[in-house]
């Protein structure tokens, strides 16, 4: 598949995926979910063992395109929970079933479902100039994108509903201070930044580092006994790794480890 709306780029196991519509600030729009997904699948079957997420231009996402049809539901009416169910929620899905680690490289301001996206991703580095803001309110609708999970746990749920019900916007210093994001850096540092935090991730234990974002995840909906079960059962997964037994290997001979993500 060419695309057309983003832009997919791999390279030394860090894939690159660039929201490409700068002149809408990176509005979704229908064509850029299977392009999304397609270049998902480019990457997992490149064996890819990092993702990046940023945006073209001066944003990062401004949401779902307002200009762009919605899907026509039950009786030929527009329903923008369809519009979810076969678009958004999908992609949203798969990041968080990315047996790799993913970083939104939040480069501008992120919007309403482009929020979701930028917190979507296991990391979230913000450029200086970027901001959040859950616009959704504004227009009359509810948090969507996995945001009205995704941003209690990461900031609770105090700051969750400010956000969401006054639809202000957090530029990413405050961001970063709140917890919404793991950093805030200067404009002219973020791709430097994200490309070394990708470089290190893709040259990192790919198994261990997939396993350990499963088990974070789990975490929230699992009682402590669950969730130490959880841990033995991937942990021994873990442990069966090439990964693992260079790690140690690497270490008892005091040298760098040279991980092959197997
Ligand atoms: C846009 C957009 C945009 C189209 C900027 N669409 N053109 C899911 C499923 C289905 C349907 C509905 O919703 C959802 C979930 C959602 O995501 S709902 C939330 C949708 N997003 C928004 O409501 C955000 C709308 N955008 C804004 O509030 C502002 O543009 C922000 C705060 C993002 C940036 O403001 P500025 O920096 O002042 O830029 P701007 O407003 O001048 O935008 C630049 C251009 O981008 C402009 O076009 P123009 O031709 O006038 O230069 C905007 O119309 C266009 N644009 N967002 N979502």
């Amino acid at each position: 598949m060419s695309f057309s709306t983003i832009q997919f780029d791999h390279s030394a196991g860090v894939a690159r995926i660039t929201l490409n519509r700068p002149e809408r600030l990176n509005a979704l729009c229908p064509e850029m979910f299977p392009e999304l997904q397609a270049a998902l699948d480019r990457g997992q079957a490149e064996g890819m063992r990092a993702l990046v997420i940023t945006g073209a231009g001066r944003g990062f996402c401004a949401g779902a395109d307002l200009t762009a049809p919605l899907v026509a539901g039950q009786e030929g009416r527009e329903d923008i929970g369809l519009t979810l169910e076969l678009y958004y929620n999908p992609l949203m899905e798969r990041l968080r079933a990315l047996p790799v680690p993913v970083i939104a490289a939040v480069n501008g301001v992120a919007a309403g479902a482009g929020a979701s996206l930028a917190l979507a991703a296991d990391i979230t580095v913000a450029a200086e100039s970027a901001s959040f803001v859950l616009a959704f309110a504004r227009i009359g609708l509810i948090p969507d994108g996995g945001a009205t999970q995704l941003i209690a746990e990461r900031i609770g749920l105090a700051r969750a509903l400010g956000l969401s019900l006054l639809g202000e916007k957090v530029g990413a210093a405050e961001a970063a201070q709140w917890g919404l994001v793991w950093k805030c850096v200067p404009d002219a540092a973020l791709k430097d930044t994200v490309d070394r935090m990708a470089q290190q991730l893709a040259q990192g234990p790919t198994v261990g580092l997939g396993l350990t974002k499963r088990a974070v995840y789990a975490a929230a909906r699992h009682s402590l006994a669950e969730q130490l079960a959880l841990e033995r059962r991937l942990q021994s997964e873990a442990g069966r790794t090439d990964d693992f037994a260079e790690g140690v290997a690497a270490f008892l001979a005091k040298r760098p480890a040279r991980f092959t993500g197997h």
